[in-house]
C-alpha cells in the first residue's frame, strides 16, 4: 500500500525551525512534531509517519524546569528504534510558547508550543464572562501568539442578544477577531474554517465544556473525539478531553485541542499584561510616581481616568487584579507569606473603590 508522504511542511515545519536546526548542529537526526503528550511518553509525526517516542537521560534534558522538556507543538531531533518507537534528543527554539500557572503550584505549565494562532473560545450560556477573555489575551499576547475570538454555543442566545455581547467585546478589546459559531446549526463553521491556512497551527483554549472538541469535529468533518455527553446535568464539572492533542485538518490547518480549564493562572506575564492594557499603560506614563499601583496614589492618570468614567471601570478592576497575581508569582515563598496580609488588604481596598465607581 503506497501512502502519500508526509510534508514537514503540512505539520507546520518553516524556514525558522530549519535554520535553528543547522545552527544547532541536529541535522543528524529526523526532525518531528510532538501530536501528544502522554505520561511518560510522547507521540510525535514526521515524514515517515507517527512514533511513540521517548527522552532518554543522557540528553540535552540536563534541565530541572518543567518548561524544558517537550511539549505538544514542540519540534524534536528523533532517532528512529524501529518502524514505531522513536527517542527524543532535542528541541528545537520554540517560536512561540504558551503557558499558564497552575492552579495549586508555583509552577508554569506549557499548554502549548509553536502556535500562530490562539481561539479563545466561550459558549454563551451561564458561564460567559468577559473578564475571562482578558486573562486569555494575557496569556496569547505573553506567548507572542495572535488571539481571535470564538463565540460557541450561538444557537442558544437570540440575536440581539449576540449583537450586544460582540458590541461589549470590540469596546473593550481593539483589534480581535471575533467568530460567532454553533455546532448544532452550523453557524459560522465555514468562517472559522476559511480563518485556518495551510501550514499553522491553531490552539483551542477555553473553559471545560464550551465546545472546543464539538468545534474541532466540524472542522474534521467526523467525530473523531470524544465529546461530552449530553446529559449536562450529570456530567457537570467532568472534562470530556483529558489531554493535548494535535489534528490535521482537510484544509491544511493544524489544531490542538486542549483540556478545559476550570481557571486560568497568569504566571509572570507582565509583558502580556501591558499590551493587552495598551490603553491603561499608555496612561500610566502620567502617573506622578514612576512605580505608581493605580490603586491610592495622588496624582495618578489611570484612577483619574477610570473616576472620569475615560477608562472603563471593569477593564481598570481586571487590569489590577491581573497585575497583582503576576506579580505575586513573582515573588518567593517567605514575601509571599509577608504579602499575604497586605494583600488581604488590597483586595478590600479595591473592593471599596468598586463600591465608589457605582451608579
Ligand atoms: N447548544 C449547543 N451545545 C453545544 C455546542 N457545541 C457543543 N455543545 C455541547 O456542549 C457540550 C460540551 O462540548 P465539548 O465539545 O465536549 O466541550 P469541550 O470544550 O471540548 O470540553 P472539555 O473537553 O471538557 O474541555 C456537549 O454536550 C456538546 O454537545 C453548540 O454550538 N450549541
Ligand atoms: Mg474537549
Ligand atoms: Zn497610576
Amino acid at each position: 500500500m503506497e501512502t502519500e508522504k508526509i510534508r514537514l511542511e503540512d505539520l507546520g515545519y518553516t524556514p525558522f525551525f530549519e535554520s535553528n536546526r543547522n545552527v544547532l548542529g541536529l541535522t543528524d537526526y529526523l526532525v518531528a512534531r510532538v501530536i501528544a503528550e502522554y505520561k511518560e511518553a510522547y507521540r510525535v509525526k514526521g515524514v515517515n509517519g507517527e512514533y511513540l517516542a521517548k527522552i532518554t537521560g543522557k540528553q540535552v534534558f540536563n534541565t530541572t524546569k518543567r518548561e524544558d522538556y517537550p511539549a505538544v507543538g514542540d519540534w524534536v531531533a528523533i532517532t528512529e528504534v524501529d518502524e514505531k518507537r522513536a527517542v527524543i534528543h532535542g528541541i528545537l527554539p520554540r517560536k512561540t510558547i504558551l503557558r499558564k500557572k497552575y492552579s495549586d503550584k508555583q509552577e508554569t505549565q506549557v499548554i502549548a508550543a509553536n502556535v500562530d494562532v490562539a481561539f479563545i473560545i466561550e459558549s454563551m450560556d451561564r458561564d460567559y464572562n468577559l473578564n475571562r477573555f482578558e486573562r486569555y489575551l494575557v496569556l496569547a499576547n505573553d506567548g507572542n501568539i495572535k488571539p481571535a475570538i470564538v463565540l460557541n454555543k450561538i444557537d442558544l442566545i437570540p440575536d440581539t442578544e449576540l449583537e450586544l455581547k460582540i458590541s461589549q467585546i470590540k469596546d473593550r478589546f481593539n483589534n480581535v477577531d471575533i467568530i460567532p459559531t454553533s455546532t448544532i446549526t452550523e453557524q459560522g463553521l465555514d468562517e472559522l474554517m476559511r480563518y485556518m491556512i495551510r501550514g499553522k497551527t491553531y490552539c483551542f483554549l477555553g473553559s471545560s465544556g464550551v465546545g472546543k472538541s464539538s468545534l474541532i469535529n466540524k472542522l474534521l468533518g467526523n467525530n473523531i473525539i470524544k465529546t461530552r455527553e449530553v446529559s449536562q446535568l450529570t456530567g457537570r464539572g467532568k472534562h470530556a478531553t483529558t489531554r493535548r492533542e494535535v489534528y490535521f485538518l482537510g484544509n491544511g490547518g493544524i489544531v490542538i485541542d486542549n483540556p478545559g480549564t476550570r481557571e486560568v493562572g497568569i504566571a509572570d506575564a507582565s509583558a502580556g499584561i501591558e499590551n493587552v492594557f495598551g490603553e491603561i499603560t499608555a496612561l500610566s506614563k502620567k502617573c506622578k510616581y514612576a512605580d505608581c499601583t493605580h490603586t491610592h496614589e495622588p496624582g495618578c492618570a489611570v484612577l483619574e481616568a477610570t473616576e472620569a468614567q475615560k477608562l472603563d471601570e471593569n477593564k481598570y478592576l481586571n487590569y489590577v487584579k491581573l497585575k497583582k497575581e503576576s506579580e505575586y508569582y513573582r515573588m518567593t515563598e517567605l514575601e509571599k507569606r509577608k504579602k499575604d496580609r497586605k494583600f488581604g488588604k488590597f483586595v478590600k481596598q479595591s473592593l471599596e473603590q468598586l463600591k465608589r465607581f457605582e451608579p
